[in-house]
């Protein structure tokens, strides 16, 4: 005898949920993977701050890519490495480390100074 609509209705419903709960589990696994690939793909650079001048005064960078720029204030006094450009401005005291993260960067050349030593602390990025 056929079962009555509504019971093979309701075994068609169940077939479908444990499809999507795949399908959901699926996702999130991606996006677990996709989050540490990212991490792992910070680009580190390092700069240092000496008599009032960055070192290296210009830095190569890949685009696309999460950056993590260290920078070294050697100085005994403070310092702002800042950039109009790229939006950021971060005050360093003397004789001490800081961190700078930037998103993706776009192919082109940033400019990026010292506030407290304009005359002299200049430097630029290229991205490319
Ligand atoms: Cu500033």
């Amino acid at each position: 005898m056929t079962p009555p609509f509504y019971s093979r209705n309701a075994a068609r419903f169940r077939t479908l949920l444990s499809a999507s709960a795949a399908a959901l589990l699926a996702l999130s696994g991606a996006g677990i993977g996709t989050a540490t690939v990212q991490a792992s793909e910070e680009h580190e650079v390092e700069i240092s701050i000496k008599n009032h001048m960055f070192e290296p005064e210009a830095l190569k960078l890949p685009v696309g890519k999460p950056i993590k720029i260290t920078v070294k204030n050697l100085d005994p006094t403070p310092e702002e490495f800042e950039s109009d450009d790229l939006g950021f401005e971060k005050i360093i005291p003397g004789n001490t480390t800081a961190i700078v993260r930037l998103k993706p960067l776009k192919p082109g050349t940033y400019m990026f100074f010292g506030e407290f030593n304009m005359d002299t602390a200049l430097g630029h990025i290229v991205a490319e």
